[in-house]
């Protein structure tokens, strides 16, 4: 496939593994993983053309299970599914990309899910800058995830590396 085609699959497969999973006649269980068969037949792609997206996404967006024989979405839906990740002890700081005009809101009542199941924190400043930048021109946010922890808040971590936490309260926000 050419790389457009891997980025317009991986897109659909996105959709529907964590937004629309019926708009292909798909069912997730409940930790979001459907068979990798049935997504072949759904979406009319050969195992070979799956593989390659999963393989060749920049993000690792998709996890296939031990037996390579379930796939799903490893974060970033907003169907309901507990994708069982274990409590992990974040690092001192995390960091969130977002825009300027997102940061009146965010610096009153802290950083919300919205449609998501997860407010989803970089690891570094350049991931978060990049997540940023899909929306304009990228501000950076430093989470006090220490201070976080401190108080209890329970933080996961994606299979693809991305912070998972309910919220973060405004007082834990540094704009960089
Ligand atoms: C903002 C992509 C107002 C938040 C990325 C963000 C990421 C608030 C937007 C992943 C707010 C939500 C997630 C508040 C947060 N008031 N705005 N209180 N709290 N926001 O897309 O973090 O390519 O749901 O700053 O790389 O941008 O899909 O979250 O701008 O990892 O794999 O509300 O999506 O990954 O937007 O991105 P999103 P996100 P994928």
């Amino acid at each position: 496939m050419s790389p457009a085609d891997v980025v317009r699959l991986s897109k659909r497969l996105s959709y529907v593994l964590r937004h629309r999973p019926d708009s292909a006649g798909l069912t997730l269980d409940a930790a979001g993983w459907v068979d990798v068969d049935d997504v072949l037949v759904a979406l009319g792609l050969t195992r070979a053309q799956l593989d390659e997206v999963v393989a060749g996404n920049d993000k690792r967006r998709f996890a296939l299970d031990d037996a390579g024989t379930r796939i799903r979405a490893s974060q970033g839906h907003s169907v309901p599914v507990d994708l069982g990740y274990a409590p992990a002890r974040p690092p001192a700081e995390l960091f969130h990309g977002t825009v300027e005009r997102f940061l009146p809101q965010i610096l009153v009542e802290g950083l919300r899910p919205g449609a998501r199941h997860a407010v989803h924190l970089s690891p570094d400043v350049r991931t978060a800058r990049a997540v940023g930048a899909r929306r304009g021109p990228p501000v950076v946010l430093r989470v006090d995830a220490a201070a976080m922890a401190a108080d209890g808040v329970a933080f996961s971590r994606s299979a693809n590396g991305v912070w998972l936490v309910d919220a973060v309260p405004a007082e834990h926000l540094t704009v960089l």
